[in-house]
C-alpha cells in the first residue's frame, strides 16, 4: 500500500492560494471569499455532527418564504454563511433560500454577489441522512455609483465565476469550481482542515444509475415515463436495467452522480408545474460543477446555465448528469413531444 506522507497533503487554503498565484493580476478577493465559505462550512459541519445532542434538530416553528417549515439547523447555517461573507468587504449582496429579499451587506465596494442554499435537503435533517450547503458567485456589474438591487443578481448561470457545495455525509466533502475544472476536498476533523482529494474530477461519460422521485410518475410527461421504462428494461449489452437511487437531498444525489455517473432528474409535474428546485441556488451551481466535470444539465429544452432568470427564487425542471444519459433522456422528451404535436 502506498504510504502518504503528511507533507504531501494539500489543504483547501493552500490550494486556493496556489491557484491564485497562477494568475499574477489576481486581487485575491475571490480566494478570500472561498476561504470564508470554507470556514463557515467547517462550523456547520461541526454543528450537523452533534445536532442530536445539542437540541438543534427540529422545527424553528416558522415557515420560510416557500411555506416550508424552517429547521433550526437551516437558520444556523444561513447565519454562519452570511456572517462569514460579511466579515470581508468583498460581497455586496447575498440571496439565500431562507430570505425572501436580497440581503445587502455593503452598498458600495463589494464586487461579488453570492447565492446560497445554506442547508439543502432539510427534510432529511431529523433522520440523520446527508444534507448539504450550496453556493454560487457572480460579479456585480461595475456600477458603483448606485445601491445594489435585485436586478443586479438576475444573471444567467453561465456568468457564475465560482460555485460549489459542501456535503455533510459520512464525511464532509467540499467541491468547487472557478471554471477550471472541479476540485474535491474532504474534511479531516482531527486537524480541522479540508484536504484535497481530487484536483480535477471527471464524471463518467455514461452511468447506470437513475435518480428521480418516482412518486410523481402519473403526472410526468410521456417522454419521461418512456425514458424511465427504458432505464428499467433488461438489456445486458447496455447494462440495463439501471439501478434506482434517490436520497432526496440534491447535493447528495448530485455528488453520487458526479462520482459514479448516471442521471438525476427533478421534472415538472402536476404538483410542481415549474419543477421544484430553485434555478439560482440549486440548479445553476450544481450544473456549473457537473459541466466542469464533463457532464450536462438541461431543463428539458435548454441548457440550465443559459436561462435568463426573472426572479431570484424561480424554479426549474432539471435533467443533469453524465453526458450520454442526459442526451438520451432529452431525445425521449423531444420524440414524444413531436408525437403529441402530430397527434393534436
Ligand atoms: P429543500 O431546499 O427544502 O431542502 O428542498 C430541496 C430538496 C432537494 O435537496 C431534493 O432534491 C428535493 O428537495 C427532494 O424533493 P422531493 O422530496 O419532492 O423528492
Ligand atoms: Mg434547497
Amino acid at each position: 500500500m502506498e504510504k502518504r506522507s503528511v507533507e504531501r497533503l494539500v489543504t483547501l487554503e493552500e490550494f486556493i492560494i496556489q491557484a491564485q498565484n497562477r494568475f499574477p493580476g489576481a486581487t485575491g478577493e475571490l480566494s478570500q471569499l472561498l476561504r470564508d465559505i470554507g470556514l463557515a462550512a467547517k462550523i456547520i459541519s461541526r454543528e450537523v455532527n452533534k445536532a442530536g445532542i445539542t437540541n438543534i434538530l427540529g422545527d424553528q416553528g416558522e415557515e420560510n418564504i416557500h411555506g416550508e417549515s424552517v429547521k433550526k439547523l437551516d437558520v444556523f447555517a444561513d447565519h454562519q454563511l452570511i456572517s462569514a461573507l460579511k466579515r470581508s468587504l468583498i460581497t455586496c449582496m447575498v440571496i439565500s433560500e431562507e430570505n425572501e429579499g436580497i440581503v445587502q451587506l455593503r452598498s458600495h465596494g463589494g464586487k461579488y454577489i453570492v447565492y446560497l442554499d445554506p442547508l439543502d435537503g432539510s427534510s432529511n435533517i431529523d433522520v440523520n441522512v446527508s444534507i448539504g450547503s450550496i453556493f454560487s458567485v457572480y460579479m456585480r456589474e461595475p456600477r458603483y455609483d448606485s445601491k445594489v438591487n435585485e436586478s443586479d443578481a438576475l444573471q444567467p448561470g453561465k456568468r457564475q465565476v465560482a460555485a460549489g457545495y459542501v456535503l455533510y455525509g459520512s464525511s464532509t466533502t467540499l467541491a468547487y469550481t472557478t471554471g477550471l475544472g472541479v476540485s474535491l476536498f474532504t474534511l479531516d476533523p482531527s486537524i480541522g482542515e479540508f484536504i484535497l482529494c481530487n484536483r480535477n474530477v471527471q464524471i463518467p461519460e455514461k452511468g447506470t444509475i437513475y435518480s428521480i422521485n418516482e412518486g410523481s410518475y402519473n403526472s410526468w410527461e410521456e417522454g419521461l415515463k418512456r425514458y424511465i421504462k427504458y432505464c428499467q428494461e433488461e438489456d445486458p449489452e447496455s447494462n440495463r436495467p439501471y439501478s434506482a437511487r434517490y436520497i432526496g437531498s440534491m447535493v447528495a444525489d448530485i455528488h453520487r452522480t458526479l462520482i459514479k455517473g448516471g442521471i438525476f432528474i427533478y421534472p415538472h409535474s402536476k404538483r410542481y408545474p415549474e419543477g421544484k428546485l430553485r434555478l439560482m441556488y440549486e440548479c445553476n451551481p450544481l450544473s456549473f460543477i457537473i459541466e466542469q466535470a464533463g457532464g450536462r444539465a438541461s431543463n428539458g429544452e435548454v441548457r440550465i446555465m443559459d436561462i435568463y432568470p426573472d426572479a431570484i427564487h424561480q424554479r426549474t425542471p432539471i435533467y443533469i448528469g453524465s453526458p450520454e444519459n442526459v442526451t438520451r433522456v432529452l431525445d425521449f422528451l423531444k420524440e414524444f413531444k413531436e408525437e403529441e404535436f402530430l397527434m393534436s
